[in-house]
């Protein structure tokens, strides 16, 4: 059984692709394509906005000039933009201490005592980057927006988060149908913080690598119902750790209310549920614990088949990849 090593740029060739194809288009045509997918034009504010998608076009630049190992990119944020992120932190921070779980408080309290989050300031990638790195060993990359899930899947592998940089529309602020910084923020950043979750995390990547297309899109879904959207049980509470929910006060104060659909998390029926990505959920997946979702998560993925086996070298940052499974 031979081994070879691998980085994440071997398993993240479509990105390459994707923004190479998009570089060549006519600037309306591309900035279209890669800032509003077209399933969700309808949803999103600031579509008719000019002076919006300019600045939505000059962040996401910066994404597609970014190369691994580079400095991650700072933005300076305009007095609007810092007053929704003031508006939105305000809002959620509010909720927090009964909404989120205990990991997701601990976590915040150490980024606004460590890392400079609070609701004066937009905190930048790369400080957050130095702090994720130094208790979890998670690194982040800007990207643009527009990704495969496979791509997506593969970094989480290599304890990589991509990031997006620009902030919702200032008309939006208590739901966004995609993410912005805030979701990055206020959403991810926390949870990755937290050692068991990183772990859990990275265990979905480690998961896609050699994977069908099949069953990319069944973990693309699990990843969905947790990452983005679980609920845990905490102290007999139903308790929110999905980051889609911790950067949307609308939709966390309806997850939790008794109008949506509450059901117990299970890899073989949550990788299969339909889902929304237009507006709310009408089901969430409740965990007991994340350690029970992790051993859950782990014997699904040790049924998936794949033409390579995997193992992560955490001190080189890189893949083992043995031929025979
Ligand atoms: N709905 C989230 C928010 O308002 O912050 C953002 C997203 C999470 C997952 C997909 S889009
Ligand atoms: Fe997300």
């Amino acid at each position: 059984c031979e081994v070879q090593r691998a980085d994440l740029d071997v398993f993240i060739s479509s990105l390459k692709r994707v923004a190479g194809d998009v570089r060549s288009m006519p600037e309306e045509k591309r900035t279209d394509l890669i800032l509003f997918p077209s399933n969700l034009t309808s949803f999103l504010q600031g579509y008719d906005d000019s002076e919006y998608r300019k600045r939505r076009a000059e962040i996401s630049e910066l994404a597609f000039t970014y190369k691994q190992g580079d400095p991650l990119p700072t933005v300076e944020y305009t007095a609007e933009e810092i007053s929704t992120w003031r508006q939105i932190y305000q809002q959620l921070r509010s909720i927090y201490p009964t909404s989120a779980c205990s990991q997701f408080l601990d976590s915040l309290q150490q980024l606004e005592d460590e890392c400079g989050y609070g609701e004066a300031r937009i905190p930048q990638l790369r400080d957050v980057s130095a702090f994720l790195k130094e208790k979890t060993g998670f690194q982040l990359r800007p990207a643009a927006g527009l990704l495969s899930a496979r791509d997506f899947l593969a970094s989480l592998a290599f304890r990589v988060f991509q990031c997006t940089q620009y902030i919702r529309h200032s008309s939006s602020p208590m739901h966004s149908p995609e993410p912005d910084c805030c979701h990055e923020l206020l959403g991810h950043i926390p949870m990755l913080a937290d050692k068991e979750f990183a772990q859990f995390s990275q265990e979905i990547g480690l998961a896609s690598l050699g994977a069908s297309d099949d069953d990319i899109e069944k973990l693309s879904t699990l990843y969905w119902f947790t990452v983005e959207f679980g609920l845990c049980k905490q102290n007999g509470e139903v308790k929110a750790y999905g980051a889609g929910l911790l950067s949307s006060y609308g939709e966390l104060v309806y997850a939790l209310s008794n109008k949506p659909e509450h059901k117990p998390f299970n890899p073989e029926e949550t990788a299969v549920q339909p889902y929304q990505d237009q507006t709310y959920q009408p089901v969430y997946f409740v965990s007991e614990s994340f350690e029970e979702a992790k051993l859950k998560l782990r014997k699904y993925s040790a049924n998936i088949k794949r033409p390579f086996a995997v193992r992560y070298d955490p001190f080189t940052c890189s893949m083992e990849v043995l031929d025979h499974p």
